[in-house]
């Protein structure tokens, strides 16, 4: 069965999607997610003239042997193009071996080690007491567990509170420049014990809490920060601080007993092996798209077994609906599965374009026995909303320094 033809659609549902199709000779296909938010055409440009040519002719069935000419066999490796672009032909390659066999990518994996994936919803609010309410509506809806965010009283925007904007896929979506955000250490910190002390009052002790400080903090900073969150027993803190010298997590973890979890912006396994083998991290949250697929993931998540650290991929509104599925494979199969983030099916038009029979209900995805990923795109669709240049926002602190968003 060779690769006869691979397609590359990049599609603006709400916000942008790059999607590949790989055809086999025999007809089978298959669909991989290679979204970069803000980069989408550099992933397209990749795929079509480094990638894709060097692939046609190819036996579909060496998953592991076309990751690692990709990989392996490239002078430049990692970064996050090249790793979106190898995810993206991955994912499509374990869709058709699971078509071929007639099996859901799980089974390929291993089979189930539970009977469906627990997710933690996202409750966010312009003020402490919306945030809370919000919370109290997703644990009615059966939700066990919630991230929390609030905005920060004297900043005009504050990460993950969506202010004028109806729900996540339209938060990070459509802004054809980079909009500037400031941030002061100082406030937040004010805000989030606050909030934490109030959730724990209103939802009880049985509710999972998390939340996510997107980088802002330096170590020390997240040290005190884990301290002060201590009472309230979150299940993870979530990029407190930036890792790309993986040492900074030995000052947070030397200060606190707060669970520490990090990883959505990772590509490899390098960039997470010295967090794992010393055991400075609770959750690992590296995304299929953004860190060479299922074949990655798969490794990185039997190497984070060895050391207590659990898989908790990262689900924001930028992974499209075939990252959604390569995650529910790999957390349904997964021994050392810790939760997966969850904002949502997303909008009408996305659901129009990418059509699958993953179920949620009671805070839990139910996943589809639809052999290969179980997703299938609309192409006529796709087709008809077409890319529109977006950007993430940049932050600087309040004197006007660039800082980490
Ligand atoms: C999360 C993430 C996202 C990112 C986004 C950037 O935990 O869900 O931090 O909200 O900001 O994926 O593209
Ligand atoms: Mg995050």
């Amino acid at each position: 069965m060779k690769i006869d033809n691979i397609e590359v659609f990049v599609s603006c549902p709400g916000r942008n999607f790059v999607t590949v199709k790989v055809t086999t000779d025999d007809g089978v296909t298959g669909l991989g997610d290679a979204t970069v938010n803000g980069r989408e055409q550099a992933v397209v440009a990749m795929l079509q003239e480094h990638v894709i040519p060097c692939l046609i002719g190819r036996d579909a069935h060496g998953i592991e042997d076309i990751w690692q000419y990709l990989y392996r066999g490239v002078y430049w490796r990692k970064g996050p193009i090249n790793m979106a672009a190898i995810a993206a032909i991955d994912m499509a390659l374990w869709d058709i071996k699971g078509k071929v066999a007639g099996l859901p990518v799980y089974q390929l994996l291993g089979g189930k080690s539970r009977k469906a994936v627990g997710l933690y919803a996202h409750a966010n609010g312009e003020t402490i007491e919306q945030t809370l309410a919000n919370a109290e509506q997703h644990v009615r809806n059966g939700f066990g567990a919630v991230r929390l965010q609030s905005a920060v009283p004297g900043l005009d925007v504050t990460y993950g509170v969506l202010g004028d904007k109806k729900d996540y896929f339209e938060l990070q979506g459509n802004r054809p420049l980079p909009p500037e955000e400031s941030w002061s250490t100082p406030k937040y910190m004010e805000m989030i014990v606050e909030l934490f002390a109030e959730a724990r009052r209103r939802l009880g002790n049985q509710v999972q809490l998390l939340h996510d400080v997107h980088s802002r903090l330096t170590p020390i900073e997240s040290a005190r920060l884990g301290k002060l969150l201590e009472p309230y027993n979150l299940m993870f803190m979530e990029d407190a601080s930036i890792a790309e010298n993986q040492d900074n997590y030995k000052v947070i973890r030397q200060h606190t007993t707060t669970p520490l979890a990090i990883g959505e912006t990772y590509n490899t396994i390098w960039d997470c092996k010295d967090l794992i083998q010393n055991q400075l991290i609770d959750y690992i949250r590296v995304a299929a798209t953004h860190a060479g697929g299922i074949t990655a993931l798969r490794r990185i998540t039997d190497f984070a077994s060895l050391y207590n650290v659990k898989l908790a991929p990262h689900g924001a509104p930028d992974l499209s609906p075939v990252c959604f599925a390569a995650h529910m494979h790999l957390d349904v199969w997964a021994p050392n599965f810790g939760v997966q983030e969850f904002v949502g099916l997303g909008n009408e038009q996305l659901q129009q374009v990418f059509q699958h029979n993953h179920q949620v209900h009671d805070g839990m995805v139910h996943v589809s026995d639809a052999p290969g990923l179980g997703v299938e795109l609309n192409e006529e669709a796709a087709l008809a909303l077409p890319y529109k240049r977006s950007y993430l926002p940049v932050s600087r602190l309040e004197d006007g320094t660039m800082w980490n968003w």
